[in-house]
């Protein structure tokens, strides 16, 4: 069976007109998740398999890949396809209980002779060591500005020569202009997949105060601060995009 994360429930947490509250990863969502992120992020199939390909071309034998906030699984499944080198194992991360329950038990369903350590646990306090590939697949958006170059500080040190980040991150426009191009675009895609414009107000409310974005110069600079000398943007469609940055 090919692996990958199937499409449960379908999602309709917005498109009832409610109060507002902070979206969380609860228990709700987590049913929903696979449903929702791939009629929310153009592109998200591309970039699960193509950082599940970067993570085969990446991985050193006897050292840790990471996905840190993994949800579901989705890019552990794809890197753990991919890796043909010796002694590696995964260590998957999400502060979410409900979302590292269902990635438990999603993964026992496959068989692989790559390990996989899911853990419940936040990417702040996360220590990464031994690391040939480290993939955050749309969570350093998540973490607060002023703590994600301590993040990347963190991620840079616990990552052997020539071993690669794999972050993807949805980005706001360079100058308002730009970003309200890159908005209408995204949510004229959202609207294609069948979301409410209630639906996509709500949810846009319901993200604005736990998800921050920066330019895409801003995660340049900030990649090369750490140290990273090779960064590359591999993928972008609308305010969504891949880079690879290589220690
Ligand atoms: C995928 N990578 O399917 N520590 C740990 N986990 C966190 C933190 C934190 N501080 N903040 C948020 N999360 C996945 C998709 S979703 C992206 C990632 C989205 C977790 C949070 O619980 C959620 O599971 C994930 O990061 C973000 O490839 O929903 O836009």
């Amino acid at each position: 069976m090919y692996e990958s994360i199937k499409v449960t429930g379908k999602d309709s947490i917005y498109a009832t007109e409610q109060r507002v509250k902070d979206f969380t990863f609860d228990e709700n969502v987590v049913e929903v998740f696979p449903d929702m992120i791939q009629r929310s992020v153009p592109g998200y199939a591309t970039m699960v398999n193509t950082m599940g390909k970067l993570a085969g071309q990446f991985a050193q034998s006897n050292s840790n890949l990471y996905d840190l906030g993994c949800s579901l699984g989705a890019v552990t499944l794809s890197m753990r396809r991919n890796i043909d080198k010796e002694n590696c194992q995964i260590i998957a991360i999400d502060n979410s209980a409900p979302m590292v329950e269902r990635c438990q038990l999603h993964l026992k369903g496959f068989k692989s002779d790559v390990p996989v350590n899911v853990q419940l646990g936040d990417i702040n306090d996360v220590n990464i060591e031994n690391a040939s590939v480290v993939a955050m697949n749309f969570t350093l958006q998540f973490i607060p500005q002023e703590q994600r170059k301590v993040v990347l500080e963190k991620i840079y040190a616990g990552l052997k020569p020539g071993g690669a980040l794999l972050l993807s991150e949805k980005i706001k426009g360079e100058n308002d202009v730009r970003d309200n191009l890159l908005i209408d675009l995204h949510h004229d895609f959202k609207r294609q997949n069948g979301y409410s414009e209630l639906e996509i107000s709500q949810k846009r409310t319901a993200i604005e105060n736990i998800m921050r974005t920066d330019a895409l110069s801003t995660h340049l600079n900030r990649l090369s601060d750490v140290g990273f000398s090779n960064t590359q943007v591999w993928y972008q469609c609308f305010n969504f995009c891949s880079m690879i940055a290589i220690k």
